[in-house]
């Protein structure tokens, strides 16, 4: 396995301090050293990924039971133990209330607006739910719910303001609800903040190298959704698709491998830590997100900075737990910090697994070319065109992968 070492760049970073006591002027020089991403496909470096099909016995999963009771569970707690952190099982309360509820959109839909309150050791969080439920529609209906890492104003309740990061009117006019909360609700996106959210509850995480951070608490804040989803009798709670763009298709990933009552999965260019493969090194790499963004994962996951090879798992291992549920990925031509062969590979690496279920996969052996969307296949994928984001285009892809499994409708698209 060869490192590459010609990525080494060096920062200088030059400050000029002056003492107290007249012209002395000293130069302070810090070299900062730091890995520059790779981006040239052919200086990934040969890499050999984790078995997922061989249990800690050394034994091969030959069927769904040793999926589901053994290498499942055995994988769940790699990724708990070095990578997410664990997920609270246990909690006081749990409180739903209806704070609004009334027409809108002109009468297409319905606005329901949910506090979900979670009381644990003596402390309550809320997460706020804006929720659109379709007024024409046989209910119970199927909902997306977006993990929102970005501003509230993408998820307007009055749709004053109207975003394609979530084009609310579109999956109503499709025929879905759609659901968002915002991150901050459940941990800051803060690295000197973050535990100033669901963490209060569970405080021990804190001291825990294995503890729960931001994404995994972005994570379970779905599943408390999910649970509010189980009491709502105009949704389906069977058919709850989990959306999350990049951070936080980092954390529909990891809210669908956790959360098994979440039908399917969408994660939208979620690159490093999301979709795509660790071990490729190509873009975004692990010590850098760890530098970045050092309150995302738990402390385990910084041994494994530039040293992607020792890790127990790796991403397609991730996508494997939410089988046989379908999976859609994205990835962004212009994105490759993202990783968007990485992203594809993952996918293609997971089947093995879909294949216990005899969940039918038609990815194509190699990515396929920009704007190409895979719709009738558990696994899904498309590369769009342009830049890193969440567009109308990938939402009006998301919603045909949806009306293929929900709904088995013949015709939707070529593929
Ligand atoms: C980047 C980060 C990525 C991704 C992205 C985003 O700065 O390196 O892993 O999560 O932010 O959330 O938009």
């Amino acid at each position: 396995m060869t490192i590459c070492n010609h990525f080494f760049s060096y920062k200088v970073s030059l400050r000029w301090a002056s003492g107290s006591l007249g012209f002395v002027v000293l130069l302070l020089i810090f070299p900062v050293f730091s890995i520059a991403q790779n981006y040239d496909e052919t200086k990934v470096p040969e890499y050999v990924l984790p078995d997922m099909m061989k249990m800690t016995n050394r034994k091969q999963v030959r069927n769904i039971g040793d999926w589901e009771k053994i290498r499942r569970p055995q994988i769940l707690r790699l990724f708990e133990d070095n990578i997410y952190g664990q997920f609270p099982k246990s909690m006081d309360s749990l409180r739903f209330t209806v704070t609004e509820n009334k027409s809108s959109m002109e009468g297409k839909s319905v606005l329901r607006k949910v506090l979900i309150q979670v009381s644990h050791h003596g402390k309550t969080i809320g997460i706020n739910l804006t929720l659109f439920i379709p007024v024409k529609a046989a209910l119970p209906v199927p909902v997306f719910v977006l993990i929102n890492n970005r501003g509230a104003e993408n998820t307007d309740p009055t749709r004053d303001k109207k975003s394609d990061f979530w084009p609310a009117e579109m999956l109503i006019d499709s025929g879905y609800a759609i659901a968002a909360f915002q991150v901050s609700d459940l941990a800051p996106d803060n690295k000197e903040t973050f535990s100033n959210g669901v963490l209060k509850l569970y405080t021990e995480q804190l001291s825990m190298d294995n503890g729960m951070r931001a994404i995994g608490a972005w994570a379970w804040g779905a599943s408390r959704v999910m649970d509010y989803f189980e009491r709502d009798a105009d949704i389906d709670s069977k058919k709850v698709t989990v959306v999350g763009h990049s951070r936080g298709g980092k954390a529909s990933l990891w809210a669908a491998a956790q959360d098994q009552r979440f039908a399917m999965c969408i994660t939208n260019c979620s690159g490093n830590t999301g979709a795509a493969l660790a071990r490729r090194r190509f873009g975004e790499r692990i010590e850098r997100i760890n530098t970045s963004f050092p309150h995302w994962f738990t402390n385990n996951y910084k041994k494994f900075n530039n040293n992607e090879d020792s890790l127990p798992v790796d991403q397609h291992m991730l996508i494997a737990m939410i089988a046989p549920r379908p999976v859609y990925a994205t990835n962004a031509s212009k994105d490759l910090w993202a990783d968007p062969t990485g992203t594809f590979l993952s996918l293609k690496n997971a089947e093995k697994v879909y294949d216990l279920y005899q969940a039918k996969s038609t990815l194509p052996a190699n990515p396929p070319v920009k704007n190409y969307p895979i719709i009738r296949s558990v696994m899904g994928y498309h590369n769009r065109e342009g830049e890193h984001n969440m567009t109308a285009y990938d939402w009006m892809n998301f919603i045909r992968f949806a009306n293929f499994h929900y709904q088995k409708k013949k015709g939707y698209g070529n593929n």
